[in-house]
């Protein structure tokens, strides 16, 4: 057995400067920097509310949470760039659609029930996601998790307060809750990716310890940690086949539409363009400052050098 191989057995942390395959790196890569990137994508759909937010309160919450997002795709960047790769060439492979970003953030915020709702749904997703990578098999992503979990357990906590609240107000904003619940519900589902018999990475990952439950346990945690929060919201789902099994103590649900995760995945989801739009556009906005940062950078150190 290698030592990598027996750090795994024994459940050790596998750090940046050990020994390890290269499939093991390539597979953290890819799944560090699509978690990166989700989370700066991420900040468009909610980030489009912050001049809209119908509160002071709630504007300065939102922004936070905002502000919370690019500081996990830092943490990310940087636990992926451990691995030996620049943080130059995971934006390149982000804006030239060589690598992904979560599914979730291709659809629309209409409303702004549509942002208490991604706390709710789309952040209590993430957080069962997420919980278990904290014990992942490598350190600087487990240890990088940690602080992002407990994060996301605010943002989840802020989006249900501000639905119930939604939940509780005029009528109008009721039905405007129970919309966005509606629109949101399904393409939650698909955040844990596809059925466990198509997911092609997770008897690997899981064998490596980057994985520790398929998407479909994850999958169906989600449902029955959430189906008991929407009735204290007051808010339906929209799921005619939920129904307590009593003899597996879970929720049965109806079945996901996989295709269309396929469709948005593969780019053709109603945002995919205008996210990468927006995220290139901004790239190029930022050009000169990157330029002049490295321009007083050199100046900095020929300054060191005479
Ligand atoms: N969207 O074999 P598997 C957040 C891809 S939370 C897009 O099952 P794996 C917080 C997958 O990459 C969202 N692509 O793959 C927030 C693979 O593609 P490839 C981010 C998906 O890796 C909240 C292919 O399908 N969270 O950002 C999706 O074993 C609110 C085959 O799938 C993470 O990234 C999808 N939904 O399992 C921010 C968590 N599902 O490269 C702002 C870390 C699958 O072979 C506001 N990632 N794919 O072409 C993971 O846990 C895993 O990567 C999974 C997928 C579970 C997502």
């Amino acid at each position: 057995m290698t030592s990598f191989e027996s750090a795994i057995a024994e459940g050790a942390r596998i750090e940046p400067r050990d020994a390890m395959p290269e499939d093991y790196r390539a597979t953290l890569i890819r799944q560090i920097a699509q978690h990166a990137h989700s989370e700066i994508i991420g900040m468009q759909p909610e980030g489009a509310w912050i001049t809209r937010a119908p509160s002071l309160r709630r504007k300065a919450i939102l922004l936070a949470k905002v502000q919370d997002e690019a500081g996990h795709g830092l943490y990310l960047y940087a636990a992926a760039e451990t691995l030996g790769v620049a943080r130059s060439e995971l934006y390149d492979a982000l804006l030239t659609g060589r690598q992904k970003y979560s599914s979730i953030f291709n659809y629309p915020t209409l409303t702004w029930a549509d942002v208490g709702t991604i706390g709710w749904l789309v952040d209590g997703a993430a957080i069962v996601n997420q919980v278990p990578l904290c014990r992942c098999s490598y350190g600087p992503y487990a240890r990088g998790m940690v602080r992002i979990c407990k994060e996301e357990s605010f943002h989840q906590r802020q989006g249900f307060e501000s639905l119930l609240a939604l939940s509780n107000g005029t009528p109008g904003q009721h039905a405007m809750a129970q919309d966005a619940v509606n629109r949101w519900w399904w393409p939650s589902l698909m955040m844990f990716g596809p059925p466990d018999t198509d997911s092609p990475h997770s008897a690997r990952s899981t064998a490596w310890g980057i994985k520790r439950f398929s998407n479909d346990t994850l999958r169906q945690r989600f449902v029955d940690m959430v189906v008991p929060q929407a009735e204290v919201l007051g808010l339906s789902l929209p799921d005619p086949d939920l129904r307590f099994d009593e003899g597996r103590g879970s929720w049965d649900f109806g079945p996901v539409d996989f295709t269309e995760l396929r469709e948005v995945v593969a780019g053709n989801g109603p945002c995919n363009a205008e996210r990468l739009a927006h995220r290139r556009a901004a790239e190029d906005d930022g050009a000169w400052v990157r330029e002049a940062a490295r321009v007083h950078a050199a100046k900095q150190v020929r300054r060191g050098a005479a």
